[in-house]
């Protein structure tokens, strides 16, 4: 409806409080967060990206659209966490070296958490060095990576190549996702799976483990 369309402006115009207040209207009309999530702030942010490549807005513009979704994703999060799911499993997730998108990565992690997980989250710019430190630290079920850029998509690579040299992939289960990525490059560097969004990763997951 109008709040929607008023609040896809809104993150275009990188206007936080006004988004905070528009995800708390929405769960006082009785959205589900999960509703709020995709239909106010993911799409208002696709909004972005297109004009965005078009260029139309600039990295200061869209960095600014970022924090305020993030506001909104912040009201959000403790919301879609606290739905009493049975405890399901860990993941270690990190967006990889070289790029700093992570929306997308916090996305998935809160998700992820809603639905049981535990999940450690390395934040942006990975080193392989930094997931297998984690690896090792946390011994998680599953590996989660995030790539937005075609130029750093290929470091998912580097880190599958040095966890086999290390006699360790088959001890995680490896899941990749990001805007650019697709199964058949999944497949490719030798992930478990492909995850298109926040909510496939969640399944994959789960049917993963069972
Ligand atoms: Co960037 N950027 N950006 N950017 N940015 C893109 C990715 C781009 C597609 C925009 C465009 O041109 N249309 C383009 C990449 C082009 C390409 O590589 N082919 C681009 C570019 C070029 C750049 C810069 C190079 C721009 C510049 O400096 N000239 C620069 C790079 C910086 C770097 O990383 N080194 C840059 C910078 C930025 C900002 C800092 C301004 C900002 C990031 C802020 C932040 O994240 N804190 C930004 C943003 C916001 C975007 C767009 C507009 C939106 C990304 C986003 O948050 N989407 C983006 C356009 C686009 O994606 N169409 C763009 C919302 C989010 C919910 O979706 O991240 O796809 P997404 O995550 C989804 C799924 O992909 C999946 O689930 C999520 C939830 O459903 N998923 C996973 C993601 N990770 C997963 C991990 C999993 C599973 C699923 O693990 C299990």
């Amino acid at each position: 409806g109008e709040l929607v369309a008023q609040m896809h402006d809104d993150l275009y115009d990188g206007l936080k409080e006004e988004i905070e207040e528009g995800v708390n209207i929405l769960l006082e009309r009785g959205w589900t967060p999960y509703r709020v999530l995709t239909e106010a702030l993911v799409e208002g942010m696709r909004i972005v990206g297109i004009d965005f490549r078009d260029g139309i807005l600039f990295v200061p513009e869209v960095l600014m659209a970022a924090n305020a979704m993030k506001g909104g994703m912040f009201i959000l999060r403790p919301l879609l966490a606290e739905t009493g799911a049975p405890k399901q499993g860990k993941m270690v997730i990190g967006t990889v070296k070289g790029d700093i998108h992570d929306i997308g990565k916090n996305l998935v992690s809160m998700m992820m958490e809603g639905a049981g997980f535990e999940v450690i989250d390395l934040g942006i710019n990975n080193a392989v060095e930094k997931y297998l430190d984690a690896l090792k630290e946390h011994q998680p079920d599953i590996l989660g990576m995030s790539a937005l850029l075609t130029t750093t998509m290929p470091y998912m690579k580097v880190v599958i190549e040095t966890m086999k040299e290390l006699g360790i992939r088959d001890d995680y289960i490896v899941l990749v996702g990001g805007a650019p990525l697709n199964e058949a490059f999944a497949n490719a560097i030798g992930a478990d799976a492909y995850c298109r969004d926040a909510a496939v990763a969640v399944e994959t997951a789960k049917t993963m483990l069972a």
